[in-house]
């Protein structure tokens, strides 16, 4: 049977895992493809037309006939759409945009990039460096305050900000930044574990399949 999602990503990016985590959180069964980034397919004029950005993750839906991009978004629209982690109460949604807006302004680029610097993929000097460690380690400690204070970002359940902001915390190892510091991430990184459907980090195709 056709499936309703389709995500275009590939298996080392972060945003293209939040939304693969989401879906298999949502019980969703959807088709991936893994964009062959190093072949340049996501500057070709067919992934253009989905995403102008050039950038994974997208997801198509077959059922409004939409091609999203942009993590976060796309994040919202799944939780709109399947009723789904959407943040409790009037200002649930609201609550966990304010957590996905933080986390690209400041928890994503530190981690994302140390990580790719550590891969060989970006090279960045000691200066822009120790400037990613330390914006890396305020935001870890903002949301060590958060979570020390609540299980979950929004409420009393796992919502889209926790999903969202553990699709970069789950990297933040592998970027050099040591989780032991921070004891309440660590505990809420074990209950978003234990939910089911959960899948790791490492845990997408590594090739395009259905
Ligand atoms: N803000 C975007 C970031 C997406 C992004 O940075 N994608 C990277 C892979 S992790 C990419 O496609 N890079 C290739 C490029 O920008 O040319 C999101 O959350 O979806």
């Amino acid at each position: 049977m056709t499936k309703r999602f389709t995500l275009h990503g590939f298996w080392l990016s972060g945003p293209t895992y939040k939304v693969g985590l989401m879906l298999s959180l949502c019980g969703e069964d959807f088709a991936y493809h893994s964009v062959n980034l190093r072949a340049g397919e996501h500057k070709s004029p067919a992934f253009l037309a989905k995403n102008r950005f050039g950038q994974v993750p997208v997801l198509d839906d077959a059922k409004t006939g939409l091609a999203l991009c942009q993590s976060a978004a796309i994040l919202e629209h799944l939780a709109a759409e399947l009723g789904k982690f959407q943040g409790e109460g009037a200002a649930g949604p609201a609550r966990a945009r304010e957590w996905m807006f933080w986390d690209f302004d400041r928890l994503a680029g530190p981690i994302y990039r140390s990580r790719a610097q550590r891969f060989g993929i970006r090279n960045f000097n000691q200066p822009v460096m120790e400037m990613y460690w330390a914006e890396g380690n305020a935001a870890l400690k903002v949301l060590e305050e958060a979570l020390a204070a609540s299980d979950w970002l929004v409420g009393t359940k796992p919502s889209i900000a926790d999903i969202d902001v553990y699709g970069v915390v789950a990297f933040a190892p592998q970027a050099g930044f040591d989780l032991k510091a921070y004891p309440a991430i660590g505990a809420w990184m074990a209950r978003m574990e234990a939910l089911p459907g959960f899948i790791p980090s490492d845990g997408l195709p590594k090739t395009a399949q259905a």
